[in-house]
């Protein structure tokens, strides 16, 4: 990695897998410039999808959340470039689809915030947490 680049864990969620979502995310992000260092299809256990969604523990939509990131398989991919996870998260669009602007991957693709295809970290440090929780080898 350069000195500027950074990672950022994106996830495309059972929804985006199951409705066929992959390769118009995976192209989106390409065509960023982002560059993939790591994918990986794969159904979390509870355990995992709980860790990895531990700051939203004890919230109203917490066990909603885990039923769902667990209820079928999800692409995890490590992305690479300059602010990777701004530049992702940009790219994803606001946690409500309602209110992400058009042109997002939320805005233009889904309408329900419990089903909003992607994730992407939202700092270095759950970057770092993520990455290391999904691809303990990289
Ligand atoms: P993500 O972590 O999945 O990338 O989404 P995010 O940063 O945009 O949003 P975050 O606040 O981290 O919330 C995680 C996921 O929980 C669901 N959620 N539901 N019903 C609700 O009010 C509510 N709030 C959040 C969403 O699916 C969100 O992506
Ligand atoms: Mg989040």
């Amino acid at each position: 990695m350069s000195a500027t680049a950074e990672r950022s864990l994106v996830l495309v969620k059972p929804d985006g897998v199951a409705r066929g979502l992959v390769g118009e995310v995976v192209s989106r992000l390409e065509a960023k410039g982002l560059r993939l260092v790591a994918a990986e299809l794969r159904t979390l256990t509870a355990e995992v999808a709980e860790t990895h969604y531990a700051e939203h523990q004890g919230k109203p939509f917490f066990a909603g959340l885990v039923e769902f990131i667990t209820g079928g398989p999800l692409l995890a991919l490590v992305v690479e470039g300059p602010r990777a996870i701004e530049a992702f998260r940009a790219l994803a669009g606001a946690t409500d689809p309602v209110k992400a602007a058009p042109g997002t991957i939320r805005g233009d693709l889904a309408l329900e915030v419990g089903e909003n295809i992607v994730h992407g970290s939202d700092s270095p440090e759950s970057a770092a947490r993520e990455i290391a929780l999904f691809f303990p080898n990289l």
